[in-house]
């Protein structure tokens, strides 16, 4: 399999099926395109050429097959490893997990648009009106399931591709200094970003992220 992603430090929708994809195990190759136009005004180019119809990444290539969307591939993974339990086997934890990923890939357009992931990035902001709306429900969101799956994750015991949805708004929440008991945590959903950012997949990623950054970063101190 080879998974096409955008920059680690960036790419929040290339980060969701690049954890799933460790998650499994299985072997994979890694290409990575180079996005924010203004620098790398290919990346359109690069990204069709590379085998997506819809001229963004991740794209996931696995034989003859091209996958071309975050959750599409995931929820193909979660069927050909059914071992690696990416969803649970009960439907009903499997049905609010999908919700929950659902929303994550159709919503809070407030946060994703105000507070783009960037890895590297600590500060502290007062969020907008619109964001904290956001917020407050992905609290809201994250408290009801933790509640009645028990945790640690949002569906139990196993970590699954709703947790992996939700691994980039954990970033975002650390790099914008965003306090979460302001938005109406009593501690889980604080708790719960601690434990998505300590996984080993995410660990992993984030290294390859500040990795890249850093060459990044001496390449443009040569110039
Ligand atoms: N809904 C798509 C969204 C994919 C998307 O927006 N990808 C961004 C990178 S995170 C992209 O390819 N941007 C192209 C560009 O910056 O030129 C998915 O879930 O895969």
């Amino acid at each position: 399999m080879e998974l096409i992603i955008g920059d680690k430090v960036w790419s929040t929708w290339s980060m969701r099926p690049w954890l799933a994809l460790k998650h499994v195990g299985a072997p994979f190759t890694e290409t990575l395109i180079h996005l924010r136009r203004d620098s790398h005004p290919t990346t359109h180019d690069a990204i069709v050429a590379a085998g997506s119809p819809a001229g963004l990444v991740p794209v996931l290539k696995d034989g003859g097959v091209t996958i071309w969307d975050s959750l599409a591939i995931c929820e193909y993974l979660a069927e050909k490893f059914p071992t690696a339990k990416l969803w649970p086997t009960d439907p009903v934890a499997r049905a609010l997990g999908r919700s929950a990923a659902a929303e994550m890939h159709s919503g809070f357009s407030a946060l994703r648009g105000e507070y783009a992931m960037d890895l590297a990035l600590r500060t502290r902001v007062n969020v907008s009106a619109a964001t904290a709306k956001d917020v407050r429900r992905i609290v809201a969101l994250w408290s009801e399931l933790l509640t009645r799956f028990g945790g640690p994750f949002l569906l139990g015991a196993d970590w699954s591709i709703a947790d992996a949805f939700y691994t980039p708004v954990a970033t975002r929440l650390r790099s914008y200094g965003v306090a979460l008991a302001d938005h109406g945590d009593t501690g889980a959903a604080r708790d719960y970003v601690a434990r998505l950012l300590q996984t080993q997949e995410f660990l992993e990623w984030e290294r390859g992220a500040l990795e890249a950054r850093s060459k990044t970063s001496s390449a443009d101190d040569a110039d």
